[in-house]
């Protein structure tokens, strides 16, 4: 099978909810020959893309969503370990990932946390519906390191409160201490500027390109 089937198989697995399918042909791809950023960038994610935009579009309805995302996480628990066994034994740097309190979509959270893992970064996930309060106190806790912070928003609401987490790093002093890239689906680039953050990604091995860069200045 060509990789462009592969990708197309990976894709279809997770648009079309295949719960018990998704592992085992992330397996296959795997023992053709695939990386786990081919298949996650190429296959996975524009499946999961699929999936988003129909809902969108009102063809499909919350459980579809739930049951592609199911999909997902079984693929990933897959790709995971072997991702991690990859992770290179210097730290580029400590990357504080979190999703905006108020926010539960954390399947792109995960992707950028694994990617940035297995590029060199020490992650500490942070998780889901985090409080900006508490994204602060990391941060503090970990100033003098090399450090970026990675918040994820899918959703208008959610996404206001990166505001609230640049106002809060500059009242506590900690703003040039830390690199802030802000990600998710609403998060432009002219919403980036407005916050003052340093860059956004559009995906996850963007995400980590940029991570990587923002660690050498
Ligand atoms: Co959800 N949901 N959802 N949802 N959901 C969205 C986000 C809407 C846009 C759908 C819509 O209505 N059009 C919408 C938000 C509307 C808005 O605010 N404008 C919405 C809504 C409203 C809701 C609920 C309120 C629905 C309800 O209950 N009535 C509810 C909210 C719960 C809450 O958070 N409090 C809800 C629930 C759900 C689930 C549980 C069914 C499920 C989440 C499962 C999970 O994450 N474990 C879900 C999903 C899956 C979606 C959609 C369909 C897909 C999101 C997704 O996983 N995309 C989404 C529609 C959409 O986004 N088009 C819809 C795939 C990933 C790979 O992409 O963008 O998350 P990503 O991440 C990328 C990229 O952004 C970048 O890299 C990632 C990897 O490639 N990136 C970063 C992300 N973070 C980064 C950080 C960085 O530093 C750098 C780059």
């Amino acid at each position: 099978m060509g990789k462009q089937e592969m990708y197309d198989k990976l894709r279809d697995a997770i648009a079309n909810q295949d719960i018990n399918g998704a592992g085992p042909l992330v397996q296959e791809a795997l023992d053709a020959g695939l990386t786990p950023f081919e298949i996650i960038n190429d296959g996975l994610s524009v499946g999961m893309k699929i999936i988003g935009d129909k809902f969108e579009a009102a063809e499909v309805y919350l459980p579809q969503i739930m049951m592609s995302a199911k999909a997902m996480k079984a693929a990933m628990e897959i790709l995971d370990p072997i991702l991690e066994e990859d992770e290179t034994s210097e730290s580029v740097g400590t990357c504080i990932k979190f999703v905006q309190e108020g926010d539960i979509h954390d399947i792109g959270h995960r992707l950028v946390a694994t990617m940035l893992g297995a590029n060199g970064f020490t992650v500490i996930d942070m998780g889901v519906d985090v409080p900006n309060d508490k994204v602060i106190e990391e941060v503090a806790a970990h100033k003098g390191e090399k450090l970026m912070l990675s918040g994820s928003a899918l959703m208008t609401t959610s996404m206001l409160g990166q505001k609230d987490v640049m106002r809060l790093l500059e009242e506590e002093g900690l703003r040039d201490s830390v690199k802030v890239m802000f990600g998710g689906a609403p998060v432009t680039d002219s919403w980036i500027k407005e916050l003052g953050a340093d860059a956004t990604a559009e995906n996850a091995a963007e995400a980590a390109n940029v991570a990587l860069e923002l660690m050498k200045k």
